[in-house]
């Protein structure tokens, strides 16, 4: 049984790097990702966000108190980014009043469903779906415009603090738990991988 967020990535190096090395995210990083297919990353990811937002607020409702400091930093940081999701979205002249698609529905079930697991289990993922952005938008280089910004929002260098500071209070529970939640753990940590190749793949397959 993994015991710390380090032994999940070793353990599941395949799922991993597809979780985060997509041709998504290379052909942004190319110039070759068409409009419609990053418009519709665009809007599903704001929707996931709203989610994950709420995922958030449970992670505060269950954490121990010196876990607050990072946890509503992150929301704080949540706040900024809806607000610049909404621009973006106007900016492309895009509604985010759309339905969610199949992929990101399964995703924001996952998440609602986490709400409820125990703290070491939500911790956990939270800091996988927080680091899958933080590395897959810094592995492909440099990203020219208008994508620059999209890398830098998780790719930055606060943001990649941020995640560690995640993964070390995620630890920080991971040590004392039970095997049985040691287990629903190393199972979240393996569907957030899944979810999140399936969401490069729903927003690269967009037609
Ligand atoms: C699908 N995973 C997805 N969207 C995001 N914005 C993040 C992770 C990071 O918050």
């Amino acid at each position: 049984m993994p015991l710390s967020c380090q032994q999940l990535l070793q353990k599941y190096p395949d799922l991993w790097r597809d979780a985060t090395v997509h041709p998504f995210l290379t052909q942004c990083q190319t110039g070759e990702i068409q409009p419609h297919q990053f418009n519709t990353w665009l809007v599903q990811d704001y929707l996931f966000v709203t989610e994950f937002t709420r995922l958030a607020g449970a992670l505060v409702t269950w954490a121990p108190i010196d876990h607050f400091d990072v946890l509503l930093g992150g929301m704080t940081a949540l706040k900024d980014e809806l607000n610049w999701f909404r621009e973006k979205a106007t900016e492309r002249q895009l509604t985010l009043d759309v339905p969610h698609q199949p992929t990101c529905q399964i995703y924001c079930a996952f998440m609602v469903n986490m709400a409820t697991a125990p703290y070491a289990v939500m911790a956990t993922a939270f800091w996988a779906i927080e680091l899958a952005y933080n590395q897959g938008w810094q592995l492909p280089g440099k990203m020219p415009e208008p994508y620059t910004e999209f890398a830098d929002r998780w790719g930055n260098p606060g943001f990649t603090e941020y995640v560690k500071l995640l993964e070390a209070q995620a630890d920080a529970m991971l040590q004392s738990a039970s095997e049985e939640v040691l287990e629903q753990a190393e199972q979240a940590f393996i569907k957030v991988a899944q979810l999140e190749r399936d969401f490069w793949q729903m927003a690269f397959a967009a037609d």
